[in-house]
C-alpha cells in the first residue's frame, strides 16, 4: 500500500493532486487544515493537506474496476458485497468482550504505524491549479468499498482464506455505513482479528498433580526442538520440575537428540516402547510438576500409527493431560486442513505454530484457528533452544496480517 501526503490551497486541489499521482482510486484517508505558525501568518494563507492511499499490489485495478461494469466477473469486493446477508450472523463463540481502554491502546498503535509510513514516503506536493471532483466520486459507498478492498487484499497476501475474510469484513462492514476512514476499517478489522485468533493458552501447571504434556504433529515440523525449549523455560523461569518421555522409538536419533537435551538441561528423560510403559513413567516421574511427551511425527495418514498415539495419549486423564499439535507456518493451506482433521480424531489440542522464520505470510494462523476452533498457543521462529518460542502475540499477528510489519 502507498500511503503520500499532499497539499493544495483547497481540499480539491489536494485530492485531485493525489488521484494524478496515485491513480482515481486513491483514497483519502484524512484532511488537515495546516495553519503556517509565527511571522509567516501574516504571509501565506492556510494550506489543506489530504493523507491518500493506493494499493499498490494490483496496478490494474482500475481498468479491472471499468471491465467488471462491462459485465465481466464480479470483483472480490462484489462477492463480499453478494455474501454479507449469509455471513453477517453474530459469531457468539468468539466475541469477548474487548475493555475500551484496550482498543484505544490498539487504535494508537494502528495510529502510529500510518504516521511512520506517511513520514518515511517524504511526500510533499502543492497544487497550482484549482480542477473540480466529480461527485460520484466523493460518494461514500463507492469509497468504503475501495476502503474493504484495500484491506481484503492485504489479507488475502497474507493468505488469509478468503472465506475468512469475507466473514471477517461481512462482520465489520454494517458498522460504517457512512463517513468512514482507513483507519476506521483498519482498527475495526484488526480488533475483529484479535478475537477471532482468542487468548492464547500456554501450559498451565496444577500444583497438587503432574500436567502430561504430549507433542504431536507431522514430521520434522520441530516437536522436539520445540520440547527443549518449552523444557528449559518451565525449568528456569518457572522453576519446575520438569521430565521428558520419548515414544518416538522408530529412530535412533531421535531418541538421541532428545537425551542430548535432557542432559544439557539436567532433567530425567524416559523411553516408552509401548503405551503400555507410561504406567512406569507416570509412577516414576509422579513428584514431578510436568512431563513432556516427545511422539514420532508420523504420516497423518496412517490409521495404524493414529491408533497408537491415541492410546498413548488416552494413559493419562483428561484433566492431567494437554495435547499441542505441532504444525510449521510453511506447510500449504490445504495439508494443514488435512493435519488438524486427522489429529482431531484422536484428542482436542491445542495448536502450536512453528518456523514463523522461514514463512512472510501468516494468515495460516488464523485460518486454523477459525477453522477449527482449537485454541492457540506457542509459536517458534528459528532454531535456538530456548530463546526462539513465544506465546502468539494476537496484537503482532493481526498487525502483521494487515500489512503493519515486515
Ligand atoms: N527455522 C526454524 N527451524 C526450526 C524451528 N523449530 C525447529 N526447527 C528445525 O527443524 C528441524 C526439525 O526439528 P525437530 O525438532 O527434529 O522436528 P520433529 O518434529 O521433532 O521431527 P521428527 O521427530 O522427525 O518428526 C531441525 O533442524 C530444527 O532445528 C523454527 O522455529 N524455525
Ligand atoms: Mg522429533
Amino acid at each position: 500500500m502507498i500511503i503520500k501526503k499532499f497539499q493544495g490551497n483547497t481540499e480539491t486541489e489536494a485530492i485531485m493532486l493525489a488521484k494524478e499521482e496515485l491513480g482515481k482510486d486513491a483514497i483519502v484517508m484524512n484532511i488537515k487544515t495546516i495553519t503556517p505558525k509565527g511571522i509567516y501568518k501574516l504571509f501565506r494563507t492556510p494550506t489543506v493537506e489530504i493523507t491518500a492511499a493506493m494499493d499498490d499490489s494490483n496496478p490494474s485495478t482500475a481498468e479491472k474496476k471499468e471491465s467488471a461494469a462491462e459485465g465481466a466477473p464480479p470483483t472480490l469486493n462484489a462477492y463480499v458485497k453478494n455474501n454479507l446477508s449469509d455471513i453477517l450472523q453474530e459469531d457468539k463463540e468468539y466475541s469477548i468482550p474487548v475493555e475500551p481502554t484496550a482498543i484505544e491502546k490498539k487504535l494508537n498503535n494502528l495510529q502510529e504505524l500510518l504516521e511512520k509510513q506517511l513520514n518515511e514516503s517524504h511526500v510533499e506536493q502543492k497544487a497550482d491549479e484549482k480542477v473540480e471532483l466529480k461527485a460520484e466520486e466523493k460518494a461514500s459507498g463507492n469509497k468504503n468499498q475501495s476502503l474493504i478492498q484495500l484491506v481484503y487484499n492485504q489479507l488475502l497476501r497474507n493468505e488469509v482464506d478468503e472465506r475468512f475474510i469475507n466473514q471477517i469484513l461481512g462482520e465489520i462492514e454494517n458498522k460504517y455505513k457512512k463517513d468512514t476512514t482507513l483507519d476506521n476499517i483498519l482498527a475495526s478489522v484488526y480488533q475483529k482479528i484479535i478475537l477471532k485468533l482468542g487468548q492464547p493458552k500456554a501450559i498451565e501447571l496444577d500444583e497438587s498433580n503432574t500436567k502430561f504434556i504430549f507433542f504431536i504433529g507431522p514430521t520434522g515440523v520441530g516437536k522436539t526442538t520445540t520440547i527443549a525449549k518449552i523444557a528449559s523455560t518451565l525449568k528456569l523461569n518457572k522453576k519446575a520440575k520438569v521430565a521428558l518421555v520419548t515414544s518416538d522409538t522408530y529412530r535412533i536419533a531421535a531418541v538421541e537428540q532428545l537425551r542430548t537435551y535432557a542432559n544439557i538441561l539436567s532433567v530425567p528423560m524416559q523411553v516408552i516402547y509401548t503405551p503400555e510403559e507410561m504406567e512406569t513413567a507416570k509412577e516414576d516421574f509422579k513428584d514431578y510438576d510436568v512431563v513432556l511427551v516427545d511422539t514420532a511425527g508420523r504420516s497423518h495418514k496412517s490409521i495404524d500409527q493414529r491408533d497408537d498415539l491415541e492410546k498413548l495419549i488416552h494413559t493419562v486423564e483428561e484433566e492431567a493431560r494437554e495435547v499441542y499439535l505441532v504444525m510449521s507456518a510453511t506447510t500449504k493451506y490445504v495439508d494443514l486442513v488435512k493435519i488438524t482433521e486427522a489429529y482431531s480424531e484422536i484428542a482436542n489440542y491445542r495448536v502450536i505454530f512453528t518456523k514463523l522464520d522461514e514463512t512472510g505470510s501468516i494468515g495460516n494462523i488464523l485460518n486454523i484457528r477459525m477453522l477449527t476452533g482449537a485454541d492457540l498457543s506457542y509459536t517458534t521462529c528459528g532454531q535456538n533452544v530456548p530463546d526462539d518460542i513465544g506465546k502468539l502475540d494476537t496484537q503482532e499477528t493481526a498487525k502483521q496480517l494487515l500489512g503493519g510489519s515486515d
